[in-house]
């Protein structure tokens, strides 16, 4: 159990086990469940409030932040928290895996693109150190004028690795810079059959982080587009592997904020 008590009387809590059942087949066939009109207008519009004094607290620069404090602060704890939302996390992890998770863990990120740090971070083609991904779409840009940095996915190219270090070679070799470049050609996604998801406020899409490959679309620089993540089961999370690529993430991240300086 992670800090903060579970609540049973909170989001989700209408979900049986037909609709993950559902979403599983929707992942494993098109690469993406949907849970529809799941999250409220009043829950949405706090999580935007965050949103804004989050982004006014990074001069308006582009952000993410993972972990449990953010969380704890956020609207969107009542989802977090909820068992409706655990069960769904938990029963898509014993179908993909046919056995229980590693622990009962949901990491919480929240991410937020704006100015031209933001287009940095698009198109950052990766694999998930997870297996279930769940994203809440918070503010997606609108206006028929502008991109709305949809979600780019290409499902299910790969299956879960049971090998640690397998799985950090190749993340390093298809997260180079030489692997995103062939990602983010039109060409490659429509020859592997890539799928473009346009993200709708109010839903939360589920995929197979470890196994998809996937980025954003970028937007305007002065657009703010919003999206918080959640992911659950790392097979790898005790092998002594796992702390190089977290250094390689950190050095990749730190390169990225050096360009834009
Ligand atoms: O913001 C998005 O649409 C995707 C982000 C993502 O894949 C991640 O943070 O792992
Ligand atoms: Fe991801």
């Amino acid at each position: 159990m992670q800090t903060g008590s579970r609540s049973a009387d909170a989001p989700l809590q209408s979900v049986s086990r037909e609709d993950v059942d559902e979403l599983s087949s929707a992942m494993n066939g098109n690469g993406v469940g949907v849970l529809r009109d799941v999250i409220s207008d009043s829950m949405l519009e706090q999580a935007r409030s965050y949103v804004k004094q989050q982004l006014e607290k990074h001069n308006g620069r582009y952000f993410s932040l993972r972990g449990l404090e953010w969380i704890a602060e956020s609207p969107l704890d009542a989802v977090f928290r909820s068992e409706g939302f655990h069960a769904v996390m938990e029963g898509l992890y014993e179908m993909a895996m046919g056995g229980p998770p590693p622990s009962d863990r949901i990491t919480p990120v929240i991410r937020v693109l704006s100015g031209t740090l933001g287009l940095r971070h698009s198109n950052l083609f990766h694999y998930d150190s997870y297996v279930v991904t769940a994203l809440i779409p918070i503010l997606i840009p609108t206006r028929p004028d502008e991109p709305a940095g949809h979600l780019v996915m290409f499902p299910n190219l790969r299956n879960v690795r049971s090998r640690a270090v397998v799985n950090i070679i190749e993340k390093a070799l298809v997260e180079s810079g030489a692997g995103r470049r062939l990602w983010r050609s039109h060409w490659v996604q429509r020859v592997l059959g890539a799928r473009v998801v346009s993200l709708e406020p109010g839903n939360i899409y589920f995929f197979w982080g470890m196994r998809s490959l996937h980025a954003n679309q970028p937007c305007l620089p002065e657009s703010v587009r919003s999206t918080a993540l959640f992911h659950f089961g790392d097979p790898h999370e005790k092998s002594i592997f796992k702390q190089f690529s977290r250094r390689r993430a950190e050095a990749a991240e730190r390169r990225i904020e050096a360009r834009t300086r």
